[in-house]
């Protein structure tokens, strides 16, 4: 017989995952969030975390909890949402599953397993962050950073960060293909595959780093191209959305969705870190690249599109907003996956129109106060002159 705990766990789960998703009333114009988080780890199936015979589980004990889930891979296909989260154990080790749901803001569902990549790698301890790419050879690819202990330094927590690569047609069966080489850089993180062939090649952005914490010399989103994507080899980075003195990308910054193809360029939604005596903030900030060349910056909006608000800036991490995810749907209505504090997932929506709106239209940042005093002022004398037609 099953322990009585379970009924209840189960009923408490199931109230979880059914509960409907409401906009919150935050409003800027730009995207609407969302009043409960879209995955939590309350939400992965009980049988991951429980052994369910009471005959070796007599207490109804978590054998295996799970600590936090968070960055999100993300992917719409044939009508349904897909997330391939980030999961932490309570042993901290990462580990990717997908969740589906049919809206793309609730009910999101985990399969019965989560994934679990060919062994290819006996070095790796860790593996997290999976960005998706539907890309036009037919294949999806899914970019994470394969981490493995530094044995080269004495230092017992010094890591080294660099790209996995693994391919799908359906998310359930996946080819682990060899990490992607940077000849030029010594760790990477934060890889996103772009989904269109350049020039003749497979197009990555790359977030060159010294060390693994520390992007050191690194100078932002690095942009690299290579021939053959089962021996992935990038011999020059050129830079795209580079880090900039007092700004939100000023410690690093580092691509995040797989970019979104509009009319008029490339939108990139990515992270910006600053340093704070409170420790690293993380926010979300956007950009657009150039159609014929998604390397060429062509619009960078001042500032941060999405900081942590409210409770989001508490969890493990806390002050951070992290995204590797976003979707377009056939209406253009846009979904943006994004973790807060590494410890829980939120999805933010907004269209197309919308972002371009924000992207092309949000003014620069000028780079000093008394010029972005005057630009605010530019604003407020146009206002009250408009203000003064009106009444
Ligand atoms: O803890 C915040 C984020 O830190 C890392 O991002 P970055 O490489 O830019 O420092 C990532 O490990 C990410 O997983 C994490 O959310």
């Amino acid at each position: 017989m099953m322990h009585e705990r379970y009924y209840v766990e189960k009923e408490k789960l199931e109230k979880l995952l059914s509960r409907k998703n409401v906009k919150s009333d935050f409003y800027n114009g730009v995207y609407d969030r969302y009043e409960y988080p879209v995955l939590t780890r309350d939400m992965i199936p009980l049988t991951w975390r429980y052994d369910l015979n009471p005959e070796t589980n007599p207490y109804f004990m978590e054998r295996l909890s799970i600590n936090a889930v968070m960055n999100s891979g993300a992917i719409y296909l044939n009508g349904k949402y897909y997330l391939v989260a980030r999961i932490e154990g309570n042993d901290r080790k990462s580990f990717f599953g997908v969740a589906e749901s049919d809206n793309g803001i609730d009910n999101f569902r985990f399969w019965d397993y989560p994934i679990l990549l060919d062994d290819v790698c006996p070095e790796e301890t860790n593996v997290y962050d999976m960005r998706l790419t539907q890309h036009e050879d037919g294949y999806i690819y899914g970019v994470f950073c394969s981490e493995s202990k530094d044995t080269s330094v004495n230092d017992l927590s010094a890591a080294v960060a660099a790209a996995g690569i693994v391919r799908t047609k359906d998310l359930k069966t996946w080819e682990r293909l060899e990490n992607l080489t940077t000849l030029r850089s010594p760790q990477q993180r934060n890889v996103v595959l772009h989904p269109e062939f350049v020039d003749g090649k497979y197009a990555f952005y790359t977030r060159p780093m010294d060390d693994f914490i520390e992007t050191g010399s690194g100078g932002g989103i690095g942009f690299g191209l290579c021939e053959d994507i089962t021996h992935a080899v990038i011999d020059e980075e050129k830079m795209t959305s580079i880090r900039k003195y007092h700004t939100i990308t000023e410690a690093k910054n580092g691509a995040g969705a797989t970019p979104i193809k509009t009319e008029k360029g490339w939108i990139h939604i990515a992270h910006g870190v600053r340093n704070t005596a409170a420790g690293l903030r993380y926010v979300i900030y956007a950009f657009a690249t150039d159609l014929k060349d998604p390397s060429k910056v062509i619009a960078e909006p001042s500032g941060m599109l999405i900081g942590p608000r409210g409770w989001e800036r508490v969890g493990d991490v806390s002050n951070v907003v992290f995204t590797n995810g976003a979707v377009v749907n056939e209406n253009n209505e846009v979904f943006i996956y994004y973790a807060s504090s590494d410890t829980r997932m939120h999805v933010a929506t907004t269209t197309i129109d919308r972002l371009l709106d924000f992207v092309f239209n949000t003014p620069e940042d000028p780079g000093r106060s008394v010029e972005c005093v005057a630009q605010r002022c530019e604003l407020i004398k146009k206002n009250l002159e408009y203000l003064k037609t009106q009444s």
